[in-house]
């Protein structure tokens, strides 16, 4: 993967430019096959949502088809678990893939929809997608869009500071791009000698909501931003699964070993519109990874096509019985509304009660500006 390699699929209708595909090395059968099953689990997870936010067991539907080959390459990558020696993970509202390759149960998934009390990302509370598990690094994704930019800004200067080799890693669609958050990330990820172990994911499906990205975006890619940062880029096609891993194996590669941030646009579809707000409905016109990969399984005589058939049929068959209990698990109890809302402990209070009376006003420090003639010693500014 050259630093910024410009590989389009063609049914990308806003990507400006293509250069050609950078040579990819094949992955081994069995990695294939582990991709490709949990992209099938995905796409079903998602296409029985749909089903149940139609069928009124949910009040909005917002997900991932058209990211599966790069979303459970992504998972499959992460070093996974608690704490600032574990990958961090700021995703965003496609993201079912990541977690189902993280080991995520997709029942909990339909709970998040049904909005039943069992849902462990937010007892019921937030919508579809929005998942959050402290065990796993994965930060509550959030609805208002490229916050996590920002946010994921913490989580890698505690990593910078306390050594190792695990990464802040943060995704977001390429609309956002567009908001303060992104470019205080690409300031703050990038500054000399305290550059962050991040990875900074745009997957771009040349849309927000409605907007054309052709028609909003000057730079020809999103990546390209990185270079006046001084920082490492690529643009991949994530919709050839190949190309996705082995792309952030690379990307991933340097964060953990450079303790530097890498820039990785990703072109990705857009499989089933927006949003439930648009519709929901399949997107002929563009690229669909799964069926792309299942032709190169075949005629790499990995999986026949009656075998991905099965395999989905299995997942279908799975996720129905699943939705059907779940419709008769109870809601959170009227009581709970306010839990987690506020904190239960007065933390703020409880500090300062221990901290002795004197010494209750912080005071700055005092600092001197270099170019200042003479500053008493102690005074503040
Ligand atoms: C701060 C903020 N502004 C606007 C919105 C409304 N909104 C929701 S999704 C979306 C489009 C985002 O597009 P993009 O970043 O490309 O991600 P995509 O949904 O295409 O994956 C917008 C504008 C929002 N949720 N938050």
């Amino acid at each position: 993967m050259a630093d910024v390699s410009h590989s389009s699929p063609s049914a990308f209708p806003t990507a400006t430019a293509s250069a050609p595909r950078a040579r990819i090395e094949p992955l081994p059968s069995e990695t294939l096959l582990r991709l490709h099953e949990r992209m099938v689990e995905a796409r079903c997870l998602e296409e029985r949502l749909i089903r149940m936010q139609r069928g009124g067991d949910g009040y909005f539907w917002i997900g991932g088809p058209g990211e599966e080959a790069f979303n459970v390459s992504l998972g499959m990558l992460t070093k996974r678990g608690e704490g600032i020696d574990h990958d961090y993970l700021h995703l965003h509202y496609r993201s079912s893939a990541t977690m189902l390759a993280l080991g995520a149960d997709p029942v909990d998934a339909l709970r998040q929809m049904k909005s039943v009390a069992a849902d462990p990302y937010s007892g019921g509370r937030n919508f579809c997608g929005h998942y959050s598990i402290r065990k796993w690094n994965v930060a509550p994704i959030t609805s208002p869009i490229e916050v996590q930019y920002a946010i994921a800004i913490g989580t890698a200067t505690a990593q910078k500071r306390g050594g190792g080799d695990a990464i802040t890693i943060v995704q977001g669609g390429d609309a956002g791009t567009a908001e303060g958050d992104f470019a205080s990330c690409l300031v703050w990820a990038s500054r000399p000698g305290f550059e962050l172990p991040m990875l900074i994911i745009v997957t771009h499906n040349g849309w927000g909501i409605s907007t054309n990205a052709g028609e909003q975006h000057g730079e020809k890619h999103i990546a390209d931003r990185g270079r006046g940062f001084g920082m490492r880029a690529a643009t991949i096609d994530g919709n050839d699964v190949e190309s996705a891993y082995r792309g952030l194996e690379e990307a991933m590669g340097y964060v953990r070993r450079e303790r530097k941030p890498f820039l990785l646009e990703v072109y990705v579809s857009r499989l089933y519109g927006h949003s439930s707000s648009s519709g929901s409905n399949f997107v002929e016109s563009e690229t669909d990874c799964i069926s792309e990969l299942e032709r190169k399984l075949e005629a790499r005589g990995l999986r026949s096509a009656e075998a991905c058939a099965t395999l989905r049929a299995g997942f279908d068959e799975r996720l129905l019985e699943a939705a059907k209990m779940v419709k008769h698990e109870p809601m959170p109890e009227p009581e709970t509304a306010f839990d987690h809302v506020f904190t239960e402990r007065d933390l703020v209070g409880e500090r300062a009660r221990r901290v002795p009376h004197d010494n209750r006003v912080w005071r700055a420090p005092a600092c001197v500006h270099p170019t200042a003639k003479s500053v008493k010693s102690g005074e503040t500014h």
